[in-house]
């Protein structure tokens, strides 16, 4: 089953719900109303990765999210932190993070893979190519997808020979990050070749621009999170280890309907090729 990690950004700028979590006592409680949801990951973080956002220090990272970890590690909580700072990555892990996501797969900062190796935390490593102020400069390819899959080769490679174990890796596309529109869909479509990396595989596209595109003109940013449930479904129904989502509730309605027609599916029809359901040989009456 697909694990949903609920975004908890305690930053005052971040892109879709920068603000709103910012004190620590928020930022808690939003927490727990996530888990209460159906979280299963909380992931939290410090440093807005939108693009053009301004870069926050790892001390002054660490001051908004460890107090935030810390307590909700306490109350029995799954917490990712999402950071690309090393030392960042080292205090979330003794302030009882389970999982290091860091949106640069190891680029940003080379003492990422060591920590990463000496805590023995699971690791995200997300495909990036550049800190968000240049991010938007940088999404050329040839076809996205075996693009980034070398790209993430190239990472996976790095971070092994750092001494990160493969069975603590998953891969992550990066939709948002230094993708035009058509490459985020592209790499949504053909989810599945990512599975010749042989690493479980996220997907974050809880309410990013590029979803604007399936809403009437001058949606607000909350009316993302329907297209967002729907693409945690394809994501799940592709495989997906998780789905990293602002609007945890929503998913979890999602997969839940999924899983109830998993779960009804006669073992004969199972692996039904998508063909045999095309609109077009639907009749009407
Ligand atoms: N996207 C954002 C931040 N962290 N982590 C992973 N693994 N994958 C993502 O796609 C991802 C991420 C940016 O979104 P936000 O500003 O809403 O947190």
């Amino acid at each position: 089953m697909t694990l949903i990690m609920g975004v908890l950004n305690v930053t005052p700028d971040s892109f879709s719900d920068g603000g709103r979590w910012a004190s620590t006592d928020a930022a808690i409680e939003h927490g727990l109303l996530l888990h209460a949801q159906g979280a299963d990951l909380i992931d939290v973080g410090g440093e807005s990765t939108r693009p053009g956002a301004a870069r926050v220090s790892p001390e002054q990272e660490q001051r908004r999210i460890i107090p935030v970890v810390t307590e909700l590690a306490r109350q029995g909580l799954r917490l990712s932190i999402d950071t690309f700072n090393s030392a960042t990555a080292r205090a979330a892990a003794t302030a009882g993070a389970s999982v290091i996501n860091d949106v640069s797969g190891g680029l940003a900062d080379p003492g990422m893979g060591a920590v990463a190796a000496e805590t023995g935390l699971t690791y995200v490593a997300m495909h990036w190519r550049a800190h968000a102020q240049q991010m938007d400069t940088l999404a050329d390819y040839g076809d996205v997808v075996t693009d980034v899959i070398a790209e993430l080769r190239t990472r996976v490679d790095a971070l092994t020979r750092a001494g990160v174990g493969r069975e603590r890796i998953v891969l992550d596309p990066g939709l948002g990050f230094s993708k035009k529109t058509e490459h985020n869909w592209q790499l949504l479509a053909r989810l599945d070749a990512f599975a010749e990396l042989g690493l479980p595989v996220m997907v974050g596209a809880s309410r990013k621009r590029f979803l604007a595109g399936v809403l009437p003109n001058g949606a607000a940013l909350p009316d993302r999170d329907l297209p967002t449930a729907v693409v945690s479904v394809l994501a799940a129904q592709a495989g997906a280890w998780a789905v990293r989502v602002h609007d945890v509730a929503a998913t979890r309605t999602a997969l839940n309907v999924l899983a109830s027609v998993q779960r009804s599916t006669p073992h004969r029809a199972q692996g039904l090729p998508h063909s045999a359901v095309r609109p077009s040989q639907w009749t009407h009456d």
